[in-house]
């Protein structure tokens, strides 16, 4: 792993060896998941904390299980609470007990059915999701029937685009990508011919940069369509609103971090990360072809007015 003794050699922080020696010098366990913003973030902060002399340790979970694994302690943090994709497992956990709220980054965040703008050309009625369904046989492939293909996230992320379309009763299949790749290389190969095409996506993320698109407009999110079939407009069903349009991104912590590692869990609330910021760790990767270790290194050398300040109220 890259250093950046470099930046600390020329004194811009003042370690402590008193303060460092307050942090436990068992691993940090750091999860690591499968889409890249959250992959480059989580060994940025990595790199943060082996600078404040803590040990850390990468661990690759399924998305979802990890706020399970966060309340037991198995894990240490995540740095990626998405409102969307993460919110119902998080507020489980919480429940349960044993890993708390560590605060918000500054992103707001949106995840849900999106489409690169060439497809509005072909469904002039779009971004309203009954637009959309009226639409749905230029969507249609060989495997899908006659009906729309719709391509969702990876099954860990939870989607539930399968009960949405039967929720509002789309004319759509719903087909679960099997890598984050997998979505952009759908993007890539309809942009030749400018093929309608409509897949999940998120912001903030590096596709933004690439391809100009819009988010589905669905039946506004109200707190509990995932738990009451009363919300939303089919009172018979969940899932049957979009995911929320302004989601937070939060950050998780074990409850024992705090006393185990003072200074890595005041660092861990001290980050806030912003949507450009975000986005270019996913550019780092997806676009400009980096590894994850490497990309992080990157971006802490050409952010250190960012993430210096965070380390400095930490020790
Ligand atoms: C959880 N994600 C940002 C991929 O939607």
């Amino acid at each position: 792993m890259k250093k950046l003794s470099s930046a600390l050699a020329a004194g811009a922080l003042a370690l402590s060896g008193a303060a460092i020696a307050a942090d436990s010098s068992d691993p940090i366990v750091i999860p690591i998941h499968n889409w890249s913003s959250q992959i480059v973030m989580s060994h940025a902060v990595g790199q943060m904390l082996e600078e404040m002399g803590n040990s850390v340790e990468f661990i690759t979970t399924d998305s979802q299980a990890v706020y399970e694994s966060v309340r037991l302690g198995d894990v240490t943090f995540e740095l990626e609470v998405w409102e969307g994709a993460f919110g119902a497992s998080f507020r489980e956990a919480l429940e349960k007990g044993g890993l708390h709220d560590a605060g918000d980054h500054d992103a707001v965040t949106r995840e849900d059915w999106w489409y690169p703008m060439w497809t509005k050309e072909a469904c002039p009625g779009l971004p309203s999701w009954e637009a959309l369904n009226d639409c749905a046989e230029l969507f249609a492939t060989a495997e899908t029937g006659g009906k729309g293909r719709y391509l969702d996230g990876p099954v860990d992320w939870l989607k539930h685009g399968k009960e949405r379309v039967e929720a509002l009763g789309m004319d759509f299949v719903v087909i679960n990508a099997g890598s984050a790749a997998a979505l952009w290389a759908e993007i890539g190969s309809a942009e030749k011919d400018k093929r309608p095409v409509v897949v999940f996506n998120w912001t903030p993320n590096f596709a933004e940069a690439v391809w100009p698109g819009e988010f589905v407009e669905f039946p506004e999110w109200e707190d509990g369509c995932d738990k009451d079939p009363a919300k939303g407009p089919n009172p018979d069903a969940l899932y049957d609103c979009g995911n929320p349009a302004s989601g937070y991104l939060k950050k998780a912590a074990w409850d024992g971090m705090k006393d185990k590692w003072p200074a890595a869990y005041k660092l861990l609330t001290e980050i806030s990360f912003t949507n450009p910021q975000i986005a270019e760790m996913a550019k780092f990767v997806d676009t400009d072809e980096m590894e994850p270790e490497e990309a992080a290194s990157a971006w802490l050398e050409a952010n250190e007015d960012v993430w210096k300040p965070w380390v400095e109220a930490s020790m």
